[in-house]
């Protein structure tokens, strides 16, 4: 099923599964609790192996109607299962395999379901402390004060063409990515923005909404505390009655 993301009409909560984490538990719980609260995406992938990614996608796609986007962290984890794939290039960094090597291995794979690709801008963005997708990546992240060249490669992404822009302070950071940077690229930018990293409270969740993320991306948030989700939707609920978005 190909899913129309209505990012940029209202604020969304996604749900990042690890496949290498996500065991039967985890899944049940995550699915019923996202239908109980109304999260609006799962996204799964993550930064080391995700063997299991498709048979995760399988089985989240069993247990509810939650839309399940592909976040592949490589080459093995593509999958024809989701709903949608972001086709993530890492415009952040200079690691040309990132940026446009594995795509071309990709390409003919894509091609197959390339009206559910979806091509994002992926921005590592310095959160403290080391992240895997600094070390797996191989490239330095935008230093976290340096809001004038996060602005300009966001810009580039759009111009590129682009669908969203995500602003990844990398699982487990330290902190989120910081407010300020997000609210400039806002400025300037016309396309979605999502971030994700370190975001392990309400509160975190209403920063980056205020600052004008269109979605927020909560992963190891949720594996310590699963009722963080339904803080995270409530705070979505309050931004999607009280603020119009173009
Ligand atoms: C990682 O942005 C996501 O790609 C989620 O990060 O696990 O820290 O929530 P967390």
């Amino acid at each position: 099923m190909k899913v129309e993301i209505p990012w940029r009409k209202r604020k969304l909560i996604a749900q990042l599964i690890d496949p290498d984490r996500a065991g039967e538990e985890v899944l049940v719980t995550a699915s019923h609790f996202g239908v109980e609260v109304g999260v609006d995406l799962f996204l799964a992938g993550g930064s080391l192996t995700g063997v299991n990614v498709a048979d995760v996608i399988r089985r989240l796609k069993q247990l509810s109607s939650i839309p399940v986007v592909l976040f592949p962290g490589n080459l093995t984890q593509l999958t024809p299962e989701a709903d949608a794939v972001f086709l993530l290039s890492l415009i952040s960094g200079r690691n040309p395999e990132l940026l446009i090597g594995n795509h071309v291995i990709a390409a003919p794979f894509l091609k197959s379901i390339r009206d559910r690709v979806i091509p994002v801008g992926y921005m590592l963005i310095d959160c403290g402390g080391g992240t895997s997708v600094e070390y797996m990546s191989q490239t330095l992240p935008i230093p976290s004060g340096k809001t004038d060249i996060a602005v300009a490669t966001a810009l580039a992404g759009e111009m590129l063409g682009m669908k969203a822009i995500y602003l990844e302070g990398g699982s487990g950071a330290a902190r989120p990515v910081d407010h300020s940077l997000i609210r400039a690229v806002r400025e300037e930018l016309t396309i979605p923005i999502i971030t994700g990293g370190g975001i392990d409270s309400a509160e975190k969740v209403e920063n980056a909404f205020a600052a004008g993320a269109d979605m927020v991306v909560i992963g190891n948030g949720c594996e310590q505390n699963p009722a963080l989700i339904k803080g995270a939707c409530t705070v979505r609920d309050s931004f999607n009655r009280d603020t119009v978005t173009i």
